[in-house]
C-alpha cells in the first residue's frame, strides 16, 4: 500500500529473481478457442478470460538502427497491430529495459538515459500502463530507418512501452495511437496522418485513434481500406523480408515458484556437474521437512534454503553432492487438480483411474467467485489440457457448467475482514440460529451471483420461516389424534371426512398453489435462482398457515422440495411422520399441469386490433362464449353498435378481436 508492506510498513523493493515458470503461453490459442466449447459458462467470465489471454493480430516489422556507437548494423523489431500505418511512424520507442538501449545511446544522451532507466524501474507495470498517466521519456541520440520510405526517425525510450509485451519496442504513429499522440505533443515530435477516418469529424487535428478508414499519405497504400491496407502491407513486408504477420498474446508464462515454506516443494535438484535434474519418480513426492520455524529467510530465498539437512542431497544422475530446489509451488498448483483427486482419493498408483475419470468427469457444475475468472479458472483449464495431452484424463476441459457466486459482505457493507472486525463466523450462526436457518438465509438473501450485505434481521426471517413449517406439523392437535404417539402427526388422507383432515381436493386453492410451487422451485433450482425458490415456498407456507386443516400428503411434498435447502429440519420432520427411509431418497414430486393452470384469465378484447377492454373469464372459455361476453361489454358496445361485424378472431386463453367495417 503506497509502496509499503501493508502489514509491517517496510519499504517494498522490486528486484529481478530467478523463477520457474510453466509455459501456459503454449496453450493460449487453445484456451481461447475452447471457450466456445463451454456454452454453460457465465458469459462474463468467458469474456474476462478472453481479454486475459488477449490475442492481438498484426505484424512484426524490422527497423535498421543508425547509431554512431554501433560498429555493425543492427535491427530492432517492433510489434504492431496496425501495419497499415507504417508510413505514419514518425518516431520510435523502446522499453527502458530493452537490451539494445545501452548499446545505441549516444554519449551526449547517456546520463539522461541512465537516469530515466532508474526512474522507470521504480514503477509497477500497472502504473506504467495507466492511460491517464502523464507520458515521459528520453531521446537516445540514435535513429531508426523506416523500412518503407527510408525516413530517419528518432529512437526514444519511454515507460509506456513494456518489455514484456510484443518485442519491447514500437513504431510510434501519433496520428492514430492515443499514447503516441500525447507523447508527440509533449515532446514536439511530428504527427502525420495516414488514415482518413470514417467516424466523426470531431477530431480536428488528428483522426480517431486506432480507428479504421482509408489509407492516405501512404504512397502505394493510398485509397485502400484498413483491412486491405494491412494485408497489402504484410505481403510487402514478407516479400522484402523486413517483417511478417505476427500474433501476440497478453497472457504471460505462469510464474510457478514462491519463496515460502507452505507449498509443494518443486521436485528438482541442482547439480554442479549435471545441471538441473528432476527428482526420480520413485522418490516423489518431495515432502516438506518438519521444522520449528518457517519465517522468511531474510535473503529473499525460501525458508527451506536455511535447512541444510534438507537442502543437501545427492544428484540422482551422477551421485555427487547436490542441492534441492528450495522454491515451493503456489497455492494455485493444488487447486488446479484437486477436483480430479476427489473422484479417486485413495489411488496410489495413478493420479486418477481412467474409468472413474470417464464416469465422473468433467465436473458438472462448478461454483466460485468472479475473482477466480483469470486465475484459478485459467490455471485449472491449462493444467487439465496438459493432463489431457499426456493421456491422463479423457476430457480437455475440466468444468462443464460454471456459475459465479457473489460475495457475502459484512453487515456494514464492507468486505468481511479480520482487519475491520466485521467477520460473521458461520459456526456462531449455526450455534445461535441453526445450520438450516443459515443455509436458507444465505440462499434467500439475493440473486446468487450478486454480492449482498449480511443482515441479522434477514437471518431471523429465515429462522421464522422454518419455525412456521415446524409448527404446521405440531400445532394442530386435531391432526395428532388417533395416529399413535407421535407428537406431531397428521392423519393420512384416506378420503374426505374420514379423519378430519382436509382431503386431497383437486379444486382447492392450496393444492393448486402447491403444484405451482413444485414447478417453480424445480425450475428455479435448475437455473440457480435459489432466492426466488425460497420466496415461493414462503408464499405457500403462509397460505398453509391460514388453513384450518392440512393434507399430509401435500405437507410431505413441501418437505421434499424444501429438503435441499433445509436438510436437517426436513429430515427430522420426515422421520417424525413415520418414514423409515431418508427424505433424500424420495423422488422429486411431480406437478400436475392441470392443477397449475390459472382458473381465470384476463381476456383481451380488441376492436379492429385495438385494445378496448379486458374481461376476467374462465381460462378455458370457448369462442362462442367469449364472443357473447365481448359483445355484451358496455365498452365494446360503444364501438360495435350499429356496425357490421366482418370477422372475429379468437386466440384461446388470450384474446378476441372483433373486426368491423
Ligand atoms: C503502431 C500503431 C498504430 C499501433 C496505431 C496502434 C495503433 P494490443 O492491441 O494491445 O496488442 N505496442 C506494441 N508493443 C508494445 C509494448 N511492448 N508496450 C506498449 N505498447 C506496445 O496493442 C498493440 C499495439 O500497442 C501496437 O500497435 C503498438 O502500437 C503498441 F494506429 O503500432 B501499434
Ligand atoms: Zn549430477
Amino acid at each position: 500500500e503506497g509502496g509499503k508492506c501493508e502489514r509491517c510498513g517496510s519499504e517494498v523493493e522490486r528486484k529481478p529473481m530467478r523463477q520457474w515458470v510453466l509455459r501456459i503461453t503454449d496453450y493460449a490459442e487453445r484456451m481461447l478457442q475452447d471457450l466456445e466449447k463451454l456454452p454453460l459458462w457465465d458469459a462474463s467470465i468467458k469474456e474476462m478470460q478472453k481479454n486475459w489471454i488477449g490475442k492481438s493480430e498484426g505484424a512484426e516489422v524490422e527497423f535498421k538502427v543508425e547509431s554512431l556507437k554501433l560498429k555493425v548494423e543492427n535491427k530492432i523489431k517492433v510489434f504492431t497491430t496496425r501495419p497499415d500505418t507504417l508510413f505514419g511512424a514518425t518516431y520510435f520507442v523502446m522499453a527502458p529495459e530493452h537490451s539494445l538501449v545501452k548499446k545505441i545511446t549516444s554519449d551526449e544522451q547517456k546520463k539522461e538515459v541512465e537516469k530515466y532507466i532508474k526512474f522507470a524501474s521504480s514503477k509497477s507495470e500497472l502504473e506504467r500502463t495507466d492511460l491517464a498517466k502523464d507520458k515521459t521519456g528520453v531521446f537516445t541520440g540514435a535513429y531508426a530507418i523506416n523500412p518503407v520510405n527510408n525516413e530517419k526517425i528518432p529512437i526514444w525510450i519511454a515507460d509506456y512501452v513494456m518489455m514484456g509485451y510484443g518485442t519491447g519496442a514500437i513504431m510510434a504513429v501519433p496520428a492514430h495511437d492515443e499514447r503516441d499522440y500525447e507523447f508527440a505533443k509533449k515532446y514536439n515530435l511530428p504527427i502525420k496522418e495516414v488514415v482518413q477516418d470514417k467516424c466523426s469529424k470531431d477530431h480536428a487535428e488528428h483522426s480517431c485513434f486506432s480507428g479504421e478508414g482509408i489509407a492516405v499519405n501512404s504512397e502505394w497504400l493510398n485509397f485502400l481500406e484498413t483491412k486491405e491496407a494491412k494485408e497489402k502491407m504484410i505481403a510487402y513486408l514478407e516479400k522484402h523480408k523486413i517483417g511478417k504477420k505476427a500474433i501476440n498474446y497478453k497472457i504471460k508464462d505462469w510464474v510457478f515458484s514462491r519463496q515460502r515454506y507452505w507449498g509443494e516443494p518443486i521436485p528438482l535438484i541442482h547439480c554442479e556437474k549435471c545441471g538441473v535434474v528432476g527428482v526420480p519418480e520413485k522418490d516423489l513426492p518431495v515432502k516438506l521437512p518438519e521444522v520449528e520455524h518457517y519465517e522468511p529467510s531474510g535473503t529473499g530465498e525460501s525458508p527451506l534454503a536455511t535447512i541444510p539437512e534438507w537442502v543437501n542431497t545427492k544428484c540422482p544422475q551422477c551421485g555427487g553432492s547436490a542441492k534441492r530446489e528450495t522454491n515451493t509451488m503456489p497455492q494455485w498448483a493444488g487447486s488446479s487438480w484437486y477436483y480430479l483427486r476427489y473422484i479417486d482419493p485413495h489411488n496410489d498408483k495413478a493420479l486418477i483411474d481412467k474409468n472413474k475419470d470417464k464416469y465422473w468427469s468433467p465436473v458438472d457444475f462448478y461454483v466460485g467467485g468472479a475473482e477466480h475468472a483469470t486465475r484459478h479458472l485459467v490455471y485449472a483449464r491449462f493444467w487439465h489440457k496438459f493432463l489431457y495431452d499426456i493421456g491422463v484424463v479423457a476430457n480437455d476441459e475440466p468444468f462443464k457448467r460454471l456459475q459465479h457466486v457473489g460475495l457475502i459482505m459484512a453487515e456494514d457493507g464492507r468486505k468481511m475482514s479480520k482487519r475491520w472486525g466485521n467477520v460473521i463466523n458461520p459456526d456462531d450462526i449455526v450455534e445461535s440460529h441453526g445450520a438450516d436457518a443459515m443455509r436458507v438465509y444465505e440462499m434467500f438473501m439475493g440473486p446468487f451471483s450478486q454480492s449482498c450485505a449480511w443482515s441479522t434481521n434477514g437471518l431471523v426471517g429465515a429462522r421464522k420461516f422454518l419455525e412456521k413449517i415446524w409448527k404446521l406439523a405440531i400445532a394442530r392437535p386435531e391432526l395428532t389424534e388417533g395416529e399413535g404417539s407421535h407428537p406431531f402427526l397428521f392423519s393420512k388422507a384416506k378420503g374426505a371426512g374420514e379423519s378430519g383432515v382436509r382431503p386431497l381436493d383437486k379444486k382447492s386453492n392450496i393444492t393448486s398453489l402447491l403444484h405451482k410451487t413444485i414447478k417453480k422451485v424445480g425450475e428455479d433450482i435448475e437455473s440457480f435462482k435459489l432466492n426466488t425458490a425460497i420466496s415461493t415456498m414462503m408464499i405457500l407456507v403462509n397460505a398453509l398457515e391460514k388453513e384450518e386443516k392440512i393434507n399430509e400428503e401435500e405437507y410431505e411434498k413441501l418437505l421434499i422440495i424444501l429438503s435441499p435447502f433445509a436438510p436437517h429440519i426436513t429430515e427430522e420432520l420426515w422421520e417424525s411422520l413415520g418414514h423409515k427411509e431418508s427424505i433424500f431418497k424420495e423422488k422429486w414430486p411431480e406437478f400436475n399441469p392441470e392443477l397449475i393452470k390459472d382458473e381465470t384469465i384476463n381476456l383481451i378484447i380488441q376492436v379492429n386490433g385495438k385494445l378496448r377492454d379486458t374481461l376476467e373469464v374462465p381460462s378455458d372459455i370457448s369462442e362462442d362464449e367469449a364472443r357473447e361476453k365481448a359483445l355484451n361489454s358496455e365498452k365494446i358496445k360503444k364501438w360495435t353498435e350499429n356496425k357490421e361485424i366482418k370477422k372475429v378472431i379468437f386466440v384461446k386463453g388470450k384474446l378476441i378481436n372483433i373486426v368491423i367495417i
